[in-house]
C-alpha cells in the first residue's frame, strides 16, 4: 500500500485526488509555484512542498523540481491530474528511473496515443471503427489527391503530433487540397517539430462521444459508459453528461465492449477515454486520451465509483473493485465548466473572488479550489469550478442544474455562469438535440459575434 502520495496538479482536480487519497488512509503531498502558496490544494494536503516560480514550465511542468519534492517527502507515487504532465511519456519514464510510480498507463501506452497516426493503427488492428482515411501519413499532395479521391470529399488533414483539435484543416474539393495539406503541414512543424499529416473523411455534423475505459494493467478491463461531450467552444468542452442522451443501452454495451476488449489486449493500465465522432448510428474513433479527464464526475455519479481510487488500486497493482457485470447506469448526471472568463468573447478573468456560495442539496456536487477572498492568479488554466448534477432521469437532472446554477454565487470576476442559464431555456438542450457545430452557432445567433 502506497502511504504518500504526490500531486503534480493544482487547482480542482488536485483536491479531487487529496480527497481520495484520504479516504484511503494514504497522506497527501501538494506542490505548488510562488503564485499558489494560498491555494486550496496546498491548504489541503497533508504537506507542500514549492516547486518554482509562476509559469508552469517552470514549476507544475519542472520534472526535476517534482520529482526532488517527491524524493524530500518520500512519496512513493504521484497522480499527475489532467493537463500538465499527464501524457508526457518522458516524465514517466523519468519516474520510472527514480523508482516512483505513476499513477496512470505506462510510458509505452501514452506514446502510443500520443502519436495519432499510431494510435488510429492500433485502434483500428484492435477492431475499434475508425474514420475512413489514409493508411498512415501522407507524404506529398499527389499522395493527398489520390486518399482524397478514393475516400470522397470533404476531408480533413490532422497532424499526427497534434490531438484536441490543433492543426487540422478541412478541403472541401479538389480546389482546396493542395493548399489545406500544405498548410496543415507548415501549422503542424511550426506547433509541434513535426510534420506529419493524416487524412481523414471529414464528417459534417456528429456528436463527440467518448466511452470511459478502465485497465488493470493485467489484461483485464471494463468500459463505465460514454459522454457525449459535443457542446464545445473551439475545441473546449462546456457542457457534459452522460449517458448520451442519442446512446441506447444496446449500443452503449456493444461500443463499450469493443473499447474494454481493445484496451485489454494491450494490457492498458488505469483510466483512459476512447473519443469517437458519432453520426447516423456509427462510431468512428477519432483519438484516445490516457488520462483522467476533466468531465469524469459525470461518469463517477451514473455508476456510482470513484475512479480516482480505482487508478490508485491499480497503480498499487490491486485489482479493480468492481468487474463489468457489477456496472450499471443509474440515472443521469450533466456536468458544466464554470471558468473565470468574461462573456461574450471568453478571455480569461482573473482576480479576487469577493464572495463565493456553493450549492448544495441531493444530487449536487462541486468541484472547485474557490474560497471566499481568494484570487485567482493569471497563470493557469481559467477552470475554477465545476457543477455536476446527477438525477433519476435525464428532466430531473436538468431541472436540478437550473436550481443549483440559482444557488451558486462567484462574485468578483466574471464567469461562465450566465451561459448556462441560456443554454438551459433553448429547446434543442432540453431535447438533447445537438452535435459539435450547435454551440458555436447558437452563441453567433445570441451574442451575434
Ligand atoms: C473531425 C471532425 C470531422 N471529421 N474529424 C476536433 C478535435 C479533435 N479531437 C477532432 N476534431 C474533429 N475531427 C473528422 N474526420 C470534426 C472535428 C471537430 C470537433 C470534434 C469534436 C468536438 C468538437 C469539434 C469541433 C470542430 C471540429
Amino acid at each position: 500500500m502506497f502511504e504518500k502520495i504526490l500531486i503534480a496538479n493544482r487547482g480542482e482536480i488536485a483536491l479531487r485526488v487529496i480527497r481520495a487519497a484520504r479516504e484511503m488512509g494514504i497522506r497527501s503531498v501538494a506542490v505548488h509555484s510562488t503564485a499558489d502558496s494560498d491555494a486550496m490544494h496546498v491548504r489541503m494536503a497533508d504537506e507542500s512542498v514549492c516547486i518554482g516560480p509562476n509559469p508552469s514550465a517552470h514549476s507544475y511542468l519542472n520534472v526535476p523540481a517534482i520529482i526532488s519534492a517527491c524524493e524530500i517527502t518520500g512519496a512513493q507515487a504521484i497522480h499527475p491530474g489532467y493537463g500538465f504532465l499527464s501524457e508526457n511519456a518522458n516524465f514517466v519514464q523519468a519516474l520510472e528511473d527514480h523508482g516512483i510510480t505513476f499513477i496512470g498507463p505506462s510510458a509505452a501506452h501514452i506514446r502510443i496515443m500520443g502519436d495519432k497516426i499510431t494510435a488510429k493503427d492500433t485502434m483500428k488492428k484492435l477492431g475499434v471503427p475508425c474514420v475512413p482515411g489514409s493508411d498512415g501519413g501522407i507524404a506529398d499532395v499527389a499522395q493527398a489527391r489520390k486518399v482524397a479521391r478514393d475516400i470522397g470529399y470533404p476531408v480533413i488533414i490532422k497532424a499526427t503530433a497534434g490531438g484536441g483539435g490543433r492543426g487540422m484543416k478541412v478541403a472541401q474539393g479538389e480546389d482546396d487540397l493542395e493548399i489545406a495539406f500544405r498548410t496543415a503541414r507548415a501549422e503542424s512543424k511550426a506547433a509541434f517539430g513535426n510534420d506529419e499529416c493524416y487524412m481523414e473523411k471529414y464528417l459534417q455534423n456528429p456528436r463527440h462521444i467518448e466511452v470511459q475505459v478502465f485497465g488493470d494493467g493485467k489484461g483485464g478491463a471494463v468500459h463505465l459508459g460514454e459522454r457525449d461531450c459535443s457542446l464545445q467552444r473551439r475545441h473546449q468542452k462546456v457542457f457534459e453528461e452522460a449517458p448520451g442522451p442519442a446512446i441506447d443501452a444496446a449500443t452503449r454495451a456493444r461500443i463499450g465492449k469493443t473499447c474494454a476488449d481493445a484496451v485489454a489486449a494491450i494490457g492498458y493500465a488505469g483510466a483512459g477515454t476512447i473519443e469517437f465522432l458519432y453520426e447516423e448510428g456509427a462510431f468512428y474513433f477519432i483519438e484516445m486520451n490516457t488520462r483522467l479527464q476533466v468531465e469524469h464526475p459525470v461518469t463517477e455519479a451514473i455508476f456510482g465509483v470513484d475512479l480516482v481510487r480505482e487508478q490508485i488500486r491499480v497503480a498499487e497493482g490491486l485489482p479493480m473493485s468492481f468487474a463489468q457485470d457489477e456496472l450499471a447506469v443509474n440515472g443521469h448526471a450533466i456536468e458544466v465548466r464554470i471558468n473565470a472568463e468574461k462573456l461574450p468573447t471568453f478571455s480569461p478573468c482573473p482576480g479576487k473572488i469577493t464572495q463565493y456560495h456553493a450549492p448544495g442539496g441531493l444530487g449536487v456536487r462541486i468541484d472547485s479550489a474557490l474560497y471566499d477572498g481568494y484570487s485567482i492568479p493569471p497563470y493557469y488554466d481559467s477552470l475554477i469550478g465545476k457543477l455536476i448534477v446527477h438525477g433519476r432521469d435525464r428532466p430531473e437532472a436538468l431541472a436540478r442544474l437550473k436550481r443549483a446554477l440559482s444557488e451558486l454565487i462567484v462574485d468578483g470576476v466574471d464567469t461562465t455562469i450566465p451561459l448556462f442559464h441560456g443554454l438551459l431555456e433553448e429547446e434543442d438542450i432540453l431535447t438533447g438535440n445537438y452535435s459539435i457545430h450547435w454551440l458555436e452557432k447558437w452563441l453567433a445567433r445570441t451574442f451575434g459575434q
